[in-house]
């Protein structure tokens, strides 16, 4: 008797508690209960959620989003943004649950969940779980299998197919249909429908869009872009990446294990994405599977009990994505002041913001760069997550920067990859660097060094570098050698006591007439108060300069070819360094070197 007193006078309390439960996903939402539900949330999580409408569909109805962030009334332009939409196709009622159910997840952990909070803080998240309400409605109330808009084509047929109308590769027959009646129809034009166009006015509003998520149904699968053909897009190492991880979060939560591969689809939405943007863009097939014996229309209908382990199981990916667009663990910088805040630099009309080409975090010893040259290439590697990050993995390439600034990309050579772990303070890594021979396609000798940094929570969403803080480029000029002169080689005592440098140039297989020699060191003057350093040094009869650690020091070899050449010639010039560490008893070299490639050139005007 007691306990049902208690119980009324809480629902006297809360009157209006039916309508700001947690949301019911034992059963489909009609379309008016959809948007009475993100009205919920706005009204539940007045601080961090606004129900907005995008714009309106063919036939005048809103299509809402959720928009979820600390500010959600402010355009913060220095935040990224994320999209997440669902309902393209009518019949696909699952996709909508998906889509209300992570609006709703990150509203109720945002308090709960420290991680989710400080990403939420640096992101506008977007959440349109109806693009297609014309449909919904039509799906709902006529015929549950409808897949378009409703367009009247005038044909006697209805509809288009809004995930055949974006305006990237729209029109190949091989993806997308040209006849009205079919369920492929992709409209008369690019962006011919109101929904695609609400759709392409979302991205290209939003200050800085980070990643892209697109739920349909049915058949279990993650896939990324390209869509309109089978071929690789650039930057598919990231894409793929994002696709793999995805599949393994999927399958860690009710055993499920998603494919990755379909059909081919012209002007979808995630080509736009990638295609116009570079987002990284995806397209979740949700369930049920696809079974070539038993699939039917009826999969579009799977049973409610369905929803929420679709739901949970889905989840992980969108948390994972959010963390990568709005968390910094590892980065690398684009210019001095970096952050780590993206874009790191802006268009102004008549110029960059900065130059973000010159990350000095990716640097060489060598302060001369002689064409054909091994070189160390340093990458340091910014960790902003607090504590150590294991296994991060370091791709580093080279492009001509007139071909592609994108990385990784087909037309970016690797010159190296390493997995490391990276201490709070950050970390080096160094790669040996063929410097690339003559000159790029503009005739200049001008080259792009670009480092993608990444660790599974925190995965590049982008190839390019002003608008990823896991990509950083950095462009190096470099000198022809077709006549004598000097190379600079460095040298940077990497030991942890003083040391001395000795410096030997490999003379054996140089071709007649060549001569290579390292000028000696100037003697330190009489009058000069030897330092302690200098004094150790000569009490362990030291030859070489002398290296605190941490020291580098600048070697000039003078290269002598013949006056005359014989044609083109190129030799490889040795050059080793090791390291005498300055402690008494038996001294241990160590060390490696550079090996030049020098090239000497009959000199065209005689
Ligand atoms: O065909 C579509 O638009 C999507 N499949 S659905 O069954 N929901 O209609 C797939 C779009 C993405 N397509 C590819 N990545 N190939
Ligand atoms: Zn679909």
């Amino acid at each position: 008797m007691r306990t049902t007193l208690v119980c009324a006078a809480v629902v006297l309390l809360l009157p209006w508690s039916t309508d700001a439960q947690d949301i019911d996903f034992t059963d489909y939402h009609t379309p008016a209960q959809v948007e009475a539900e993100m009205a919920n949330l706005e009204t539940r999580f007045p601080s961090l959620a606004r129900r907005v409408e995008i714009g309106r569909s063919l036939e005048d109805n809103p299509i809402w989003a959720v928009k979820i962030s600390d500010n959600p009334d402010l355009d913060e332009s220095d935040e990224g943004d994320v999209i997440f939409v669902a309902l393209h196709h009518a019949r696909e009622w699952i996709s909508a649950e998906m889509a209300l159910y992570l609006a709703e997840h990150l509203l109720e952990n945002y308090s709960l969940d420290p991680e989710l909070q400080a990403d939420i803080d640096n992101l506008e998240i977007w959440v349109v779980p109806v693009l297609n309400p014309d449909g919904y409605v039509y799906s709902d109330t006529s015929y549950r299998y409808w897949r378009k808009n409703r367009r009247d084509n005038g044909d006697g047929s209805f509809g288009v197919d809004i995930n055949r109308n974006y305006g990237y590769e729209w029109g190949h027959d091989s993806g997308s249909s040209s006849v009205p009646s079919y369920p492929t129809y992709r409209g008369p034009a690019p962006f011919s429908e109101p929904e695609t166009r609400v759709m392409r006015d979302l991205v290209q509003s939003v200050d800085n869009l980070k990643a892209f998520v697109t739920y349909h149904s049915f058949s279990e699968l993650v896939l990324r872009p390209w869509s309109y053909t089978n071929a690789d897009a650039p930057g598919e190492l990231i894409l793929r990446n994002h696709v793999e991880r995805a599949v393994d979060l999927i399958e860690a939560v009710h055993g499920h294990t998603y494919g990755t591969e379909l059909y081919l689809s012209s002007g979808e939405a995630t080509d736009y994405l990638w295609g116009e943007t570079r987002t990284a863009a995806f397209t979740t097939e949700l369930r049920p599977d696809y079974d070539p014996m038993e699939s039917s229309l009826e999969d579009f209908a799977p049973p409610p009990g369905e929803i929420i382990p679709n739901n949970e199981e889905n989840l992980p990916m969108a948390l994972a994505l959010i963390h990568d667009a709005g968390g910094r663990e590892v980065w690398v910088r684009d210019h001095p002041d970096d952050t780590g805040a993206e874009p790191s630099a802006v268009w102004t009309g008549s110029g960059w913001s900065r130059p973000f080409w010159l990350s000095p975090d990716i640097w060489t010893d060598v302060e001369v760069l002689p064409e054909g040259a091994t070189v160390d290439l340093n990458v340091r590697v910014q960790n902003a997550a607090g504590s150590p990050r294991h296994d991060v993995e370091v791709f580093v390439y080279w492009s001509d920067p007139r071909v592609s600034l994108e990385f990784p990309s087909p037309s970016a050579t690797l010159i190296g990859a390493d997995t490391i772990n990276v201490p709070p303070g950050g970390r080096v890594v160094t790669f040996p660097w063929t410097v690339p021979t003559g000159t790029n396609i503009w005739g200049e000798r001008h080259w792009c060094v670009g480092v993608v940094v990444k660790h599974a929570r925190d995965l590049p969403l982008t190839t390019e570098a002003r608008r990823s803080s896991n990509v950083a480029i950095r462009n190096f000029n470099t000198t022809e050698m077709t006549a004598s002169g000097m190379l600079l080689a460095a040298a940077t005592n990497y030991l942890d006591v003083a040391a001395e440098l000795r410096v030997h140039v490999d003379t054996t297989s140089l071709p007649r007439g060549w001569r290579v020699f390292v000028p000696p060191q100037p003697k330190l003057q009489a009058r000069d108060r030897p330092s302690a350093l200098v004094r150790k040094g000569r009490l362990l009869d030291a030859q070489g300069p002398l290296l605190e650690p941490g020291e580098t020091v600048l070697i000039p070899i003078r290269v002598d070819l013949p006056d005359d050449p014989p044609g083109d010639t190129v030799a490889d010039v040795h050059v080793h360094g090791t390291l005498l560490p300055l402690v008494p008893g038996k001294r241990v070299p160590v060390g490696n070197g550079y090996t030049y490639r020098v090239r000497a050139r009959a000199d065209p005007g005689q």
